[in-house]
């Protein structure tokens, strides 16, 4: 790690907020204990939360109509851990990486566990990519992969995913992610139910590849890249096959991966309720699978996604233990700030979950007050708990205020020098 984010540099850009901090904390610790609630309980719940970052968000991301890269975005999977390392250093949630295979494949997966632990890192998991052709490819996947017609091209696909799950054992990975794109743009151009079938043959192939401790985690997602039916297009799709593959298998739900009127939270309830929830990609939408930041556009279907994660956690639902990751793409924004600030709306809306009153709630629902449960939930979402979300920071090594921390500290500028800009990606105005 360069010398412009050690803990040191860190604590000194804390002393000129320490004190608002103090007294922001204390008067907050003032209305929660009104609230019969320990503010320390609090600040330790938000520091013993975790998301992973997603390695393919640490460059720029982009859209059909094009990707406008920044100098200084890494170019390789260790400088993408070393900016991972920064996001963990300001806000010290962020321990785990989430791989993308084969855009982040490491030579030296040794090496590069190495790497990450020497900078408090860790890599949680894999993901596979058969959405896109590779050079030198036998089989293209332009009509799918692991649903596709020809046996040879689903073999291709499996094969690729054999790879991943050795790749992530190497690594210490604890779940394997498939997502595809496999679907149709047409009616008529794919048989639906004979495509899951070819989806279920080649995932348990996949399935019992499975190293000890990895679960295997199937992403649905509604539409796109293919138009008109995707094969695993929702949570029902993917909790019947997770079932049917067995013990080790769950659904992980993408926050955009849903039409926009999905009650995305009642999702998570059912999934929970199945004992089958695995694991989220965060990130908010507006309109399709958008990919920005967290808590960014919906933040109170953030927080109610939350609640029903908290209620489960704290009836204790067994054996519930989804994986955190985020899933975004930083088109506009430095990836490093989108994911400071994403993960700390997580931590956010965590706490948030953890000051609903579910024992009011509980009598509401019981006595059918729709408005006082409302109120019960409201009470919590209107909280502002950014002074527990900053001395959980602080306590944990991190910065009061990541960002302008980070801005102090000119990282992005130096990485400017150090990482001269890919050829390919060198708009023609550089
Ligand atoms: C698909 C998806 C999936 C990833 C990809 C980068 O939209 O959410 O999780 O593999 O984005
Ligand atoms: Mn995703």
């Amino acid at each position: 790690m360069s010398f412009l984010l050690t803990d040191e540099r860190i604590a000194d850009d804390n002393q000129c907020r320490r004190a608002a901090l103090d007294d922001d904390y204390a008067h907050l610790g003032q209305q929660l204990a009104r609230r019969g609630i320990a503010i320390e309980m609090v600040t330790d719940l938000a520091m013993a939360f975790r998301v992973a970052v997603p390695s393919w968000a640490l460059a720029t991301g982009g859209t059909r109509f094009g990707r406008f890269p920044a100098p200084g975005e890494p170019q390789t999977i260790f400088e993408k851990l070393e900016d991972c390392e920064a996001v963990f250093r300001l806000v010290r949630v962020t321990p785990g990486v989430s791989l993308h295979i084969p855009w982040d494949r490491p030579e030296r997966p040794a090496e590069l566990k190495a790497l990450a632990a020497a900078g408090g890192l860790f890599i949680d998991s894999t993901n596979s990519n058969t959405f896109q052709d590779q050079p030198g490819q036998r089989h293209s996947y332009k009509f799918g992969s692991l649903s596709h017609t020809d046996r040879a091209v689903r073999d291709q696909a499996v094969e690729h995913n054999l790879e991943c799950l050795e790749i992530g054992a190497a690594l210490g990975a604890s779940a394997h992610t498939v997502w595809i794109g496999d679907g149709a743009n047409f009616p008529g151009q794919m048989h639906i139910r004979r495509a899951v079938d070819r989806y279920l043959e080649s995932m348990r192939t996949i399935y019992a590849a499975l190293p000890g401790g990895c679960r295997l985690l199937l992403e649905h997602k509604l539409y796109e890249p293919a138009f008109y039916a995707t094969v695993v297009a929702d949570w029902c799709t993917s909790y019947c096959c997770a079932r049917e593959l067995g013990d080790r298998a769950y659904a992980l739900v993408d926050l955009g991966h849903h039409a926009p009127t999905v009650n995305v939270e009642q999702v998570v309830a059912q999934l929970i309720r199945l004992g089958k929830l695995g694991g989220f990609h965060f990130n908010d939408s507006k309109y399709g699978d958008d990919d920005l930041d967290a808590g960014s556009i919906k933040p109170f279907e953030l927080f109610l996604i939350f609640n029903e994660l908290v209620d489960a956690r704290l009836e204790p639902v067994a054996g519930f233990e989804p994986a955190y990751m985020l899933d975004q793409s930083h088109n506009v924004t430095d990836p490093i700030e989108s994911l400071m600030i994403s993960a700390t709306e997580l931590v956010r809306a965590y706490v948030q979950a953890h000051l609903v009153d579910r024992e009011a709630l509980g009598q509401y629902q019981d006595a059918n007050d729709a408005m006082m449960a409302l109120q019960t939930l409201k009470q919590a979402f209107t909280c502002d708990v950014s002074p527990v979300l900053a001395m959980a920071r602080l306590r944990a090594g991190g910065a009061i205020d990541p960002i302008a921390t980070y801005r102090a500290t000119r990282y992005r500028e130096s990485k400017r020098r150090e990482r001269p800009l890919a050829a390919s990606a060198r708009p023609a105005f550089l």
